[in-house]
């Protein structure tokens, strides 16, 4: 039976994940973060279910030395997967000192305790790379040769965290990964992040619950996939012969305008856009603005255009994503209509 240990086990990787791990039999640690209110909501019902015997909780903060080596120490995991990060690009320009702690050295105080522990030749380690890092895009599509170009203190925090984790690979011998993930959205996706703050908003305009939608930059364009299908990725790069480095994407880009359009298809919902860049308006059948942009959600340094070539993870790791961009908006609005419906129904 192997041991796998998740940083960022209550976010939405880690808990796609863990239940990820746990049906291939692993025995699952994960580390969560000590916060005044309850942070476990995307794993409880794994804590919970009394047929899920193999899954532990350890308090630790990648801030903090001293707990990930008691963790790593007491687990002697066969596999750690760093997904913990501030993960927040905006929120990284208000907190970029913070961001660089946990996102940059976070990843060096890991690996730097495998090495310290002796455990070079027991543990593989996974690190939660980002296409932000290729931010101002030197190439179009952007694979694992394409330079980096981050456009944020995240971003930046995250090239620092790549080479390190290739550079224990080639100083130590560990066996230490790369990927390189495009954006992957779910239901449990962060309610700030741009595609679930459109589902959970339409949805609420929709109920009559919320009266306008607010946003920044509708002209961005990402390669948006599905976390369910990305995690699979993160644990094929560990299962390899050699440790590598892999671009993990759909191959397909889309606006976010786009996305706000396939979602009011979802949702039956019509709107007349008028306007240009951030005077751009959703206007109802009323002629009521629905959706509007302010200057509060654009971001200092904006990364315009991603998409991935994920070639290579396709011929080596024989992966690619099955769940296209119509299926997720269905997928999160289903979801965020029954959430929103059975909340309402509470208050009443
Ligand atoms: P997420 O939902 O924001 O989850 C981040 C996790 O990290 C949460 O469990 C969070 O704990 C934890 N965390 C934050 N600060 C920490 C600290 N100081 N010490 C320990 N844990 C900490 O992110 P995600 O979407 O699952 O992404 C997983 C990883 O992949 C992240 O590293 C992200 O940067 C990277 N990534 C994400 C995408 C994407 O599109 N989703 C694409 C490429 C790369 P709390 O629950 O307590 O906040
Ligand atoms: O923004 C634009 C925004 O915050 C996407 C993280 O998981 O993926 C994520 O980072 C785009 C940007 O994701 C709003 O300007 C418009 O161009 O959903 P997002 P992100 O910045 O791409 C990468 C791969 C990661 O690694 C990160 O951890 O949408 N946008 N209006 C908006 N974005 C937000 N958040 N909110 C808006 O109102």
């Amino acid at each position: 039976m192997k041991t796998a240990l998740i940083f960022g086990i209550t976010g939405q990787d880690g808990s796609y994940l863990a239940e990820l791990l746990l049906k291939k039999k692993y025995v699952v640690h994960g580390v969560k973060r000590k916060s005044s209110s309850l942070n476990t909501d995307r794993i409880d019902h794994l804590y919970e279910d009394k047929n899920v015997k193999n899954f532990f909780l350890h308090y630790g903060d990648l801030s903090d030395s001293l707990s990930i080596q008691s963790i790593i120490s007491e687990v002697k995991p066969d596999e750690i997967y760093n997904l913990a990060a501030q993960s927040h690009v905006a929120v990284s320009f208000s907190m970029p000192e913070y961001t660089s702690n946990v996102d940059a050295l976070g990843t060096l105080r890991i690996l730097d305790c495998i090495r310290f522990l002796g455990f070079e030749k027991k543990t593989k380690f996974y690190q939660a790379g980002t296409s932000e890092m290729f931010g101002k895009v030197q190439q179009i599509p952007q694979s694992e040769k394409t330079p980096f170009y981050p456009r944020s203190p995240y971003a930046v925090a995250k090239v620092f965290s790549h080479w390190i984790t290739k550079n224990y690979r080639e100083s130590y011998n560990i066996f230490a990964c790369n990927g390189i993930l495009f954006n992957h959205e779910s239901p449990r996706r962060g309610e700030t992040f741009v595609t679930r703050k459109i589902t959970l908003g339409l949805c609420k305009i929709k109920l009559g619950l919320q009266k306008k939608l607010v946003l920044g930059n509708l002209n961005a364009k990402r390669d948006w996939g599905h976390a369910k299908d990305f995690v699979k990725a993160q644990w094929l790069i560990m299962q390899q012969k050699k440790p590598g480095d892999y671009v993990i994407a759909t191959g397909k880009q889309y606006s976010v305008k786009q996305f706000i359009n396939y979602t009011l298809k979802k949702l039956n919902m019509k709107i007349k856009w008028k306007g240009k860049g951030i005077h751009e308006k959703g206007y109802n059948n009323n002629g009521k603005v629905i959706i509007e942009c302010s200057k509060k959600y654009y971001r200092p340094s904006e990364v315009d255009t991603l998409l991935g070539n994920p070639a290579k993870a396709k011929k080596e790791l024989n992966w690619q994503a099955t769940i296209d961009i119509k299926q997720l908006v269905k997928e999160m609005v289903e979801e965020d209509l029954n959430f929103l419906t059975k909340y309402d129904k509470k208050k009443r």
